[in-house]
């Protein structure tokens, strides 16, 4: 051996943007090529990388290979550094090339510590045992290799990070979104469409009980509903916890979701086939448009974020065929977004619902969604007839049926105070 280690300092240009952008898939291909080069895996650790891309280190127990990729260039930075004979570099980096699909490669190696420049000196290797003994040095010879993938809700100031196994659950590109399902440390099965997230097993129920039992519990003539999006099926499980519910549309774009949500998020889907449901997978903003006059005495919107599919359900004339719609006292609830992390959004629908419920029965609320990037999450609560929110509530019917239903979020006190705005919030309202 001439030197202690060899250092392979690697371009791939023209590769896939898709795959340069895949944090699973890049650690995937990464842990592979040390593998096939004869490496032993000791950890990895992989990040989205900012704004776009990929940041990653595989620990091996005879060095690392690390990447960040640029897929708005179609181009990766990759360093091979691997010490002594038994693994080879090269093999790692025709791996690369191949999973990359890059179109050109080149490489320049270093030698890294050369022993004509190096002096040794004896160390005895018990002397890092300490108090544990010779059984830890055993142990610690034997290395496990441990994970570290993150999924990232992003824009380019804010961003939330989740850990997950590693392995996707389920990937699926519908002809709307691409739609997948990470299966995460603290919150359990995570259902993501276009790298932002929708649900996850842990903390649905903050958004799902708020967004169905507000409305409900001030309405209970309520028996028509209508919810347009909500394919993962935790606002009609909620729903149909009320027995006056005669009937409960729901009209999805994307049945990839749905298909998804039944097969990976059985608590959330469960109600997807109760008898008093009727399914339709089509576009929500066509279903309104064509709805007959006060139809429904609650409409939900249970959107995605206003990208995509979903932009159209931020828009007035979408909401005024949502107003068409509904009984004389119907009422209509939409998720609004953050109010920071989608602050223009947020303002623009609340000002469009004003214009056309008029202000004053426009009432927004707020609820904490640990999963969504700040955790601060808004719902709007638009009423026709003019039933007031928190002064329409029967304190006691609200206490009871969170109880009776063992609700993780919903409860009395939580109904009235979510209707309680910071002030830099009602200043961002303001006109
Ligand atoms: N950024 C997340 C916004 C998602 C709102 N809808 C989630 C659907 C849950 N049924």
């Amino acid at each position: 051996m001439k030197s202690l280690g060899r250092h392979i300092l690697v371009e791939f240009h023209g590769c896939n943007a898709d795959i340069l952008n895949d944090v699973p898939r890049i650690e995937h291909d990464m842990i592979e090529a040390a593998t096939r080069s004869g490496a032993t895996i000791i950890n990895s650790v992989f990040h989205h990388f900012s704004p776009f891309g990929v940041s990653g280190v595989v620990v091996i127990q005879e060095s690392h290979l690390a990447i960040h990729t640029w897929p708005e260039y179609r181009y990766a930075a990759v360093d091979l550094f691997t010490c002594g004979d038994s693994v080879n570099p090269w093999v790692s980096y025709e791996s690369l090339k191949t999973a990359f699909q890059a179109e050109h490669g080149s490489a320049v190696e270093m030698n890294r510590g050369q022993p004509e420049l190096l002096q040794k000196v004896d160390i005895d290797p018990s002397d890092n045992v300490g108090e544990i003994g010779a059984d830890a040095t055993q142990k610690s010879s034997m290395p496990k290799h441990s994970r570290s993938v993150w999924f990232t809700d992003r824009d380019e100031n804010i961003a939330l990070s989740i850990r997950h196994k590693g392995d996707r659950v389920f990937q699926e590109k519908s002809p709307y979104q691409l739609v997948e399902i990470f299966d995460t440390f603290k919150y359990g099965k995570m259902l993501t469409v276009d790298k932002m997230v929708m649900c996850s097993e842990k903390d649905e129920t903050a958004y799902h009980e708020m967004i169905i039992h507000v409305p409900m519990l001030v309405n209970p003539g309520v028996k028509n509903v209508l919810v347009i999006g909500g394919g993962d099926g935790g606002s009609v499980r909620e729903i149909l916890r009320h027995p006056q519910v005669e009937s409960v549309t729901m009209v999805e774009i994307d049945e990839v979701v749905v298909r998804a949500s039944r097969e990976f998020l059985p608590s959330l889907s469960s109600a997807l086939s109760h008898p008093k449901l009727n399914l339709i997978i089509d576009d929500g903003i066509e279903y309104l448009r064509q709805a007959a006059d006060e139809s429904f005495d609650l409409i939900v919107i249970d959107s995605s974020d206003p990208v995509g599919p979903a932009k159209g359900l931020f828009s007035a004339s979408f909401y005024k065929d949502v107003y068409r719609a509904l009984t004389p006292n119907g009422v209509m609830v939409a998720q609004s977004e953050s109010p920071r992390f989608n602050q223009e959004a947020f303002v623009a629908l609340t000002h469009c619902l004003q214009d056309i419920f008029t202000p004053e029965s426009v009432h927004t609320y707020l609820a904490f969604i640990q999963t969504y990037p700040t955790g601060m999450w808004s719902f709007s609560y638009c009423t026709k007839g003019g039933i007031h929110p928190v002064e329409s509530l029967d304190a006691e019917k609200s206490s009871q049926f969170a109880e009776a239903h063992q609700l993780q979020y919903y409860n009395l006190e939580i109904h009235q105070a979510a209707f309680c705005l910071p002030t830099f919030i009602k200043t961002m309202l303001a006109r």
